[in-house]
């Protein structure tokens, strides 16, 4: 499978710092702002089967927020970021999630990460308050680290887990246009319930 994801937020939460410790292993040092989007991309294993992810990394800047918003349409998941150490990022989230579920699909599987985790002495915003925003919001949630790295491969893993189960129980159909998944190998289409005639003979993409 491929799976799209965005990873959004507000600006300085630490979205390309996550992402560049997901796929490098390592923090990224002297972050500048992102401009508009960047884009990276790991193979993963989830429970046996292989993903590929397909990340873009939006700018959190108001003006890029036309240019990111382009990006979201039919992505199946998302890394909803804000920073422990600023209530403002926190704020915003409503924002955001509002614009996840009716720019990218009202599906989307989202994970909510409150950043710098490693920073807890200047934290604004308390693990709880936030476990509760996610559990009204029906977000799943962790604390993460760029810096450290804890929690980060543990967010895109614990997304991806979740979209593949949802493709296993049939409440995502990866066929349906702008799912934000695509297959990459006709063997895991078995995967799925057949579905009549038509949709065993459609032949797989090449991706
Ligand atoms: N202590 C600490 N600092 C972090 C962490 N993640 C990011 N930072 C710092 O936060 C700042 C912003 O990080 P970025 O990853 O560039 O933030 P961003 O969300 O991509 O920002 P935009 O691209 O403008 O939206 C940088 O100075 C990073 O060094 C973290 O987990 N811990
Ligand atoms: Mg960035």
């Amino acid at each position: 499978f491929l799976f799209k994801f965005l990873v959004i937020g507000s600006a300085g939460t630490g979205k390309s710092c996550l992402l560049h410790q997901f796929i490098e292993n390592k923090f990224k040092q002297d972050s500048n702002h992102t401009i508009g989007v960047e884009f990276g991309s790991k193979v993963v294993n989830v429970g046996g089967k292989t993903v590929k992810l397909q990340i873009w990394d939006t700018a959190g800047q108001e003006r890029f927020r036309s240019v990111t918003r382009s990006y979201y349409r039919g992505a199946a998941g998302a890394l909803l970021v804000y920073d422990i150490t600023s209530r403002e990022t926190y704020n915003a989230l409503t924002n955001w999630l509002t614009d996840a579920r009716t720019l990218a699909s009202p599906n989307i599987v989202l994970i909510l990460c409150g950043n710098k985790k490693d920073l807890d002495a200047d934290r604004e915003v308390t693990f709880l308050e936030a476990s509760r925003f996610a559990q009204e919001n029906e977000l799943m949630f962790l604390e993460t680290s760029a810096l450290t790295g804890e929690n980060v491969e543990e967010a895109f893993l614990k997304c991806a887990r979740t979209i593949l189960n949802k493709i296993e129980s049939g409440e995502l159909d990866p066929e349906r246009m702008g799912s934000g998944i695509q297959y990459g190998d006709a063997s895991l289409r078995q995967l799925r319930q057949p579905r009549g005639p038509q949709a065993q003979t459609r032949q797989p993409c090449s991706c």
